[in-house]
């Protein structure tokens, strides 16, 4: 079964919009994102973009900050203090990647934790590996809420996690592998975590038989076809989390978007099956807008 990323995602905005528009009706002021972004990267560019169109969509005021790819990085810490200081903003993100000669860390540390709605600073990430409440960052929330969605329990599976990123692998490792204590602010009840986790990167070996053992794979690798069919299962989960452009003269915008997986050769025995685009790509935007609305309610 093909788990559909898009129409949850949907569904999800839906809910939010509702939501928002209950907050306004008692009076209240909208809630309000901002979106540093460094650069020009096409692909960061598509994600901001659809970023900011989803907070319209569900009534989430949105601001673009841009900056060329030869700022410092004391511009950029310092628009993090006037942001962390300015009232008028519940939450913020700063778009990754960053050029080269930008400490990443650095950048992200000086957020405001409760600012934070891409749970990405030390202390979300704390809080989130000791089970208090934080705000998880927003890929590891989408894939908990699609497994949530679609009923697939994680108790006592066996998840094979490939990829061991800040932002993806480490924190959807932790979450699954935790006590289902962690409390999340307008997410589905589901009985998430409990799992058995194995993180598996660049440097593990036999990856393909790590992967048969598994129940749930969850790749984020970004590797076209790093997952084939016979490293699944027969009826296992796989989300793919990989987005890679594959140059293609006959598609309208001269590329086209693939996963990690084949997907062709993959679907016909997994169990449930996440496709890129259209899987997790949407859930990374519509989890950032539940953040943004969790931080709003926090602060008011
Ligand atoms: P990254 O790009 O920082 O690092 C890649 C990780 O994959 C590393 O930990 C590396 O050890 C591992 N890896 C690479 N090749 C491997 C191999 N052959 N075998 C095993 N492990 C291997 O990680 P990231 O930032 O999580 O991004 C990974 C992919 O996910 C990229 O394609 C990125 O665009 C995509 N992504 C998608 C979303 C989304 O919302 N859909 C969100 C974040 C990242
Ligand atoms: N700080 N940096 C920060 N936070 C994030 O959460 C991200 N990420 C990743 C890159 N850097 C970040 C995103 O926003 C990846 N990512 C992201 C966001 C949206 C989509 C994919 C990745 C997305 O919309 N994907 C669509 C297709 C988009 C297209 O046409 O290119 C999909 O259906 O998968």
């Amino acid at each position: 079964m093909i788990i559909d990323g898009k129409q949850i995602a949907q569904t999800i905005r839906g809910e939010l919009r509702e939501q928002i528009a209950a907050l306004r009706a008692e009076g209240k002021r909208a809630p309000k994102l901002a979106v540093v972004l460094v650069g020009h990267n096409p692909a960061s560019e598509t994600y901001v973009a659809n970023k900011l169109k989803a907070c319209a969509e569900v009534g989430i005021e949105a601001e673009r900050i841009s900056y060329d790819e030869y700022v410092t990085e004391q511009t950029l810490l310092n628009e993090i203090h006037r942001l962390n200081n300015d009232d008028s903003i519940d939450g913020f993100i700063v778009q990754l990647p960053l050029p080269a000669h930008i400490n990443e860390l650095a950048i992200l540390s000086a957020i405001d934790y409760r600012k934070d709605v891409d749970g990405l600073t030390p202390e979300n990430v704390g809080r989130t590996v000791q089970g208090l409440p934080s705000i998880v960052s927003a890929t590891p929330r989408g894939i908990r809420e699609l497994l949530a969605r679609y009923h697939i329990a994680t108790e006592g599976k066996h998840v094979v996690v490939i990829g061991r990123s800040n932002i993806v692998g480490k924190p959807i490792a932790m979450l699954l592998m935790q006590r289902p204590y962690l409390s999340l602010p307008g997410m589905s009840a589901a009985s998430l975590g409990d799992a058995t986790v194995t993180v598996c990167h660049s440097k593990t070996q036999d990856l393909a038989s790590i992967c048969r053992t598994a129940d749930i794979i969850i790749v984020a690798a970004g590797s076209p076809n790093l997952v084939t069919a016979s490293m699944v299962k027969p009826g296992a989960t796989v989300i793919d989390v990989g987005i890679n452009r594959i140059d293609d003269p006959a598609s309208p915008r001269g590329y086209r978007l693939v996963g990690d997986v084949d997907f062709e050769h993959v679907a016909p025995i997994a169990g449930f099956i996440t496709p890129v685009p259209g899987g997790v790509g949407p859930m990374t935007i519509v989890s950032l807008l539940q953040n943004t609305l969790q931080a709003y309610k926090q602060r008011n």
